[in-house]
């Protein structure tokens, strides 16, 4: 089983987070991780901390002369502004930051609460996403994440071959389809900024190359779409979380929703075995399981809790109202939280991808991926006759 745990606090000493069940023989590179590290420093409407941070990952164990070994694989980004012993606590908990429910969980002083609760923390999923996108890219599975919507404007995605569409989200400033609309949303953050307010959005993450079978509908707790939901609604600031139409199937008739199956034979050695489908309303996944076409997810960012021009609060010593604390903070992290869904989204596929075709090793896992489609392209449903 494939897994992951972080630690550390947003001004603590260093990021870590340990990678377990990755299997052996896996060529590692730390360069895609950082590029996706700089990634997520990046973007429009960020503040002052990314200019004090410059995230590169160290791999500190699991890897020899670059290929993992299957066993654990620690991963350390170092926090330039290391500074937590010497930071003072707040009295004011900040609406929408974990500062009250956390005070009042742990009985502990709410700087510990934050300093966890920070959106850092998702540099270091970046770096796990980044880790398994390296397992993935073996299997020809590829991870694309862009914003779509920043507070009340909807950027639609410009069409295009996957190479044309990753080149226009690596023009934008905002990490959208659309780089010819940045001007329009960058002044939308510039009045947010004025106005010392924080500017949300939505965020859609596409994986492709994705074989049948990933999750199962066998049990609750199998089920890919529920676990895809739970790994993205876990993200700093997500309140929301879509799979292919989302909320809009609701709106529609069974007949406006559900993909029509067709089979195109000049497609049977492509991991959809030939199965078309001229609509990907279902986001790739049925029933909990992969239908080999694109899995689509979107999460809805809220805008970031701390305030330049704070909510009313209260001193949790005197209990007398007071404004919330306000601390240094961006403005608007929707475009690195592009890349944190992306990367998040990713490590759950490379998970059930190592469920499904999993083994101790990369071979075992190549060799079960041959042997899993030739059985489904002669007709998986043979015992039925
Ligand atoms: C964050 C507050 C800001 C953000 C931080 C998340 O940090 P600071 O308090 O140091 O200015 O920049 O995000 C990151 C540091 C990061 O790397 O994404 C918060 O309160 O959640």
């Amino acid at each position: 089983m494939l897994r992951f745990w972080t630690a550390g606090e947003s001004h603590g000493k260093a990021l870590v987070a340990l990678v377990d069940g990755f299997p052996a023989g896996v060529e590692i590179s730390n360069e895609p991780i950082d590029v996706e590290l700089r990634r997520r420093q990046g973007g429009y409407g960020r503040g002052g901390r990314q200019r004090l941070e410059s995230d590169q990952v160290e791999i500190l164990s699991g890897l020899w002369k670059g290929q993992t070994l299957g066993s654990p694989i620690a991963l350390l980004i170092p926090n330039r502004d290391y500074k937590l012993e010497r930071m003072p606590d707040l009295s004011q908990p900040r609406p929408g930051h974990g500062d009250l429910s956390g005070a009042m969980k742990y009985l502990a002083p709410i700087r510990g609460i934050l300093e966890r609760a920070s959106a850092r923390e998702t540099a270091a999923r970046v770096a796990v996403g980044a880790l398994a996108r390296q397992l993935l890219s073996v299997f020809g599975i590829t991870a694309f994440g862009y914003a779509v919507e920043l507070g009340p404007i909807r950027i639609e995605p410009r069409a295009g071959t996957h190479a044309e569409q990753k080149a226009l989200r690596d023009q934008s400033e905002l990490f959208t389809l659309d780089p010819a609309r940045d001007e329009e949303l960058k002044h939308l953050v510039d009045v947010c900024q004025k106005e010392g307010d924080t500017l949300g959005g939505v965020i859609e993450a596409r994986v492709e190359g994705v074989p049948f079978g990933l999750g199962s509908h066998t049990q609750w707790d199998r089920k890919l779409d529920g676990l895809l939901a739970q790994a993205v609604m876990s993200i700093q600031a997500v309140k929301g979380v879509e799979i292919g139409l989302g909320f809009e199937a609701a709106r529609r008739r069974g007949s406006q929703v559900h993909d029509p199956i067709l089979f195109d034979p000049a497609q049977v050695s492509t991991p959809t075995l030939g199965f078309t489908r001229p609509t990907n309303n279902a986001g790739g996944l049925e029933a909990g399981m992969t239908n080999a076409q694109p899995i689509v997810v979107r999460a809805a960012m809220k805008p970031i809790s701390t305030l330049a021009h704070p909510l009313p609060s209260v001193n949790l010593h005197t209990k007398q109202p007071e404004k919330a604390a306000y601390e240094r903070s961006d403005v608007c992290a929707v475009p690195a939280a592009s890349v944190i869904v992306e990367n998040v989204v990713a490590f759950e596929v490379a998970r059930a991808l190592v469920d499904k075709f999993g083994g101790d090793s990369l071979a075992e896992m190549q060799a079960r991926w041959k042997l899993f489609h030739e059985l489904a392209r002669e007709g998986g449903t043979s015992q039925a006759d």
